[in-house]
């Protein structure tokens, strides 16, 4: 065995007591981090306050009425901008586009920019429920792998769907059968299921979408769920593990979205808005069902376990395609879009370490992991 030399000594004081210690051994901002936990996790009084501050956001008036005039709150802000930030469909020729965005270009999903947008926008909603809504925790996150038969459990049967201390249940009568590529989008088809008419959310009306539609629409909020489906492709041996086993962001980034184990099935982000289902099967408007924000929080923390995997060898790794077509390359100083009603652009690498440990980033938050059987 060789003794530690000085050197040594010193990563560990630093690590040991640099760590404990906050900023006093470096620069970061990020002194004291918003732990994300699973909905479960949480007692009984902050899984209310989260859903107290959820109803505030949808009851609060919007800020981008000049951009859209089908926006009525707050809540309705941050679907506006994942529509226009999703951009008019492929092949469309849509005046439209750009609106109080400052830029389109290259869109949001399918490509590498989708795994910091997204990150940025649930920060962005943590940031909101906080200042607009006085919500004094952490962004919470549902586990769905919790909830699979190889947990031996079932995705309709989920805590997070409690009538009380969740986000309501399913649509009445949600038994559409399931969207297949013919309905186009290879699995966001058509909104789909029923009414939902249990919870805090019951009487929720969706303003915006479906689709690329800014114009109010006014319908009830929609689910579907579709817990056969969760079980193999939400399943964490069955999914996840396959998933954070890819070796490069590219193919990550496409793993989310395309199954590692099967190039049929939808990987764990597709396959999380489709199980859910309803109006959270619409790849523009998704935000409009508050649970959006609890599994795109969980696709989240699925991509900092990635990053952080082997000594966080993964953490700065953004090489993928710019494009959904496959071309082009997202870098770190790739500018992403979210429309100044929510906030100004920001370069992708702000956002690659949750913990800001360069000093140069925005975030300030970790995540406390549930356990998985590997
Ligand atoms: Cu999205």
């Amino acid at each position: 065995m060789r003794w530690p030399n000085a050197f040594s000594l010193a990563v560990v004081f630093l690590t040991v007591f640099g760590v404990a210690e906050g900023s006093r051994f470096h620069h970061s901002k990020c002194t004291k981090p918003l732990v994300r936990k699973e909905w479960r996790t949480l007692c009984k009084e902050e899984q209310l306050d989260y859903i107290r501050a959820s109803l505030c956001l949808i009851n609060k008036p919007g800020r981008s009425h000049r951009y859209f005039p089908g926006v009525t709150s707050r809540h309705d802000d941050f679907a506006a901008s994942h529509i226009n930030a999703t951009g008019p469909p492929v092949g469309s020729i849509d005046i439209r586009n750009d609106l109080g965005l400052g830029k389109l270009f290259p869109g949001i999903h399918y490509n590498g920019v989708f795994l910091p947008w997204h990150r940025w926008f649930i920060w962005q909603h943590e940031q909101s429920l906080r200042n607009d809504c006085g919500y004094k925790g952490a962004h919470p996150y549902w586990d769905y792998s919790l909830d699979v038969a190889e947990a031996g459990a079932q995705l309709n049967k989920s805590p997070v769907f409690d009538g009380t201390y969740g986000f309501g249940g399913n649509g009445e009568g949600g038994t559409v059968p399931l969207p297949g590529p013919a309905q186009g989008g290879g699995g966001f088809g058509p909104n789909l299921g029923g009414c939902v008419v249990d919870g805090p959310f019951k009487h929720m009306t969706v303003h915006l979408g479906p689709d690329y539609e800014f114009q109010s629409a006014s319908r009830c909020l929609h689910r579907n769920l579709q817990p056969e489906l969760a079980d193999v492709v939400l399943a964490w041996k069955g999914a996840v593990v396959p998933l954070l086993n890819q070796k490069t962001y590219a193919k990550f980034a496409f793993g989310v979205n395309v199954a590692p184990f099967n190039n049929t099935l939808p990987g764990i982000h597709v396959g999380g808005h489709i199980c859910v289902g309803g109006t959270e099967s619409n790849a523009w408007s998704s935000p409009e069902d508050p649970m959006f924000f609890m599994q795109h929080a969980n696709l989240d923390r699925i991509w900092n376990l990635w990053q952080l995997k082997d000594n966080g060898k993964n953490l700065w790794d953004i090489d993928a395609p710019i494009f959904p077509n496959g071309t082009g390359v997202t870098k770190l100083d790739t500018v992403m879009y979210m429309g100044d009603y929510i906030a100004p652009p920001v370069e992708i690498k702000t956002v690659m370490d949750t913990l800001n440990r360069d000093g140069d980033g925005i975030l300030c938050y970790e995540y406390e992991n549930t356990a998985h059987e590997e």
